[in-house]
């Protein structure tokens, strides 16, 4: 008896020792269940004598615990096996350095409508805005712009119906601001303007445009010229000088085209200027009186200047861009340089 129970530990403990996770449960059965091997010698014990029993049964109480522990090792083995096996799987290198996303950033003609924005709030001025879709009263009858002029051509402007079309420029912002703000005004009005141009190098049928309005007593000609100049020296460096050169506006009068220096080569004349030392910024004037009228302010009591200018034209001077066309396009290879 003592034999085969020998042999029962020697076979239990080499199953066990080859044993994987599936096959460790039906050993276990196999040799200490309850119709296990074991068992069925110690069922077997009646047959011995009274000495033999007890060391019978301390040996197999030994054989038994020896195939629970071989089994419990088995397990732990296996467990911390798994276990190392996930944490390799799962395994995160914190010192490994960051993947950099790519991140957008400020298409030109925002950052230049702030960067202007930012130059006119410092000047005083609060900055307005109105509808794109406008009455043509005031796109153009409030800016003594007359029924006949080229610019209400629908070749030019986008009507909706008669009356009712896209704004071709902000100036109607500012005549619904003057109809319902007492001078002193100072206002810019940023925004989209639409035109009915082929789209090439140069034009848009959808471009923006920032205009500036100041009306109080006593503004003069020189207020225009000082405001235009600070502007320009901030916009384009200090050394920046500017011309006015006479102009027809319906809405203005006098009306002017105003150049500034060329910021690249001081005015001697370069590729950007194309020679000149000068280029158009903007078109300006002193308010027609009429249109102060048609607006509710007495010309008699206040004057007042306007002037407007391309927010693509300036970004394409200051940035160095030939081609309008560029800015809508969203070509990464583009906006990526900005
Ligand atoms: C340009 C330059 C300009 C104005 C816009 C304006 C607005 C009001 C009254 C008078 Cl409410 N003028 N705006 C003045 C001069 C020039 O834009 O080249 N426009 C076609």
């Amino acid at each position: 008896m003592k034999e085969k129970l020998t042999e029962i530990r020697e076979a239990a403990l080499k199953s066990i020792d080859d044993a994987t996770d599936a096959t460790l449960e039906q050993i276990k059965v196999r040799y200490l269940g309850k119709k296990g091997e074991l068992t069925a010698v110690l069922r077997g014990m009646g047959s011995l004598t009274p000495e033999e029993r007890p060391k019978i049964g301390q040996l197999a109480n030994e054989i038994r615990e020896s195939i629970e522990a071989a089994i419990a090792k088995k397990v732990q083995e296996a467990q911390a096996k798994a276990l190392e096996r996930k944490l390799k799987a799962e395994k995160v290198d914190v010192t490994m350095p960051g993947t950099a996303l790519p991140a957008g950033h400020i298409h030109p003609l925002t950052k230049v409508r702030r960067d202007l924005e930012d130059i006119f709030i410092g000047m005083g001025f609060q900055v307005v805005e109105g509808p794109e879709v406008e009455l043509d009263y005031y796109n153009f009858q409030a800016l003594n712009i007359p029924e006949n002029h080229p610019a209400r051509d629908t070749q030019d402007t986008f009507y909706i119906t008669d009356n009712i079309l896209l704004r071709s420029q902000t100036s109607p912002v500012q005549v619904r601001t003057m109809e319902h703000m007492k001078p002193p005004i100072r206002i810019i009005s940023p925004g989209r303007v639409y035109r009915s141009d082929a789209l090439d190098s140069t034009h848009s049928p959808l471009f923006h445009q920032l205009e500036g309005l100041v009306v109080d007593k006593g503004i003069t000609m020189g207020d225009l010229k000082g405001t235009l100049e600070t502007f320009a020296k901030k916009m384009f460096g200090e050394n920046t000088r500017i011309r006015f050169r006479p102009h027809h506006f319906p809405f203005t009068e006098p009306s002017a085209e105003v150049d500034a220096s060329c910021f690249v080569c001081g005015g001697k004349g370069c590729r950007l200027c194309k020679g000149e030392g000068w280029i158009e910024i903007l078109g300006a004037g002193m308010v027609h009186p009429f249109v102060l009228s048609n607006c509710g302010i007495d010309p008699e009591e206040y004057s007042g200047f306007a002037f407007g200018l391309g927010i693509e034209r300036i970004t394409m001077i200051s940035r160095g861009i030939d081609d309008i066309r560029l800015f809508y396009e969203n070509d990464q290879r583009f906006l990526d340089q900005f």
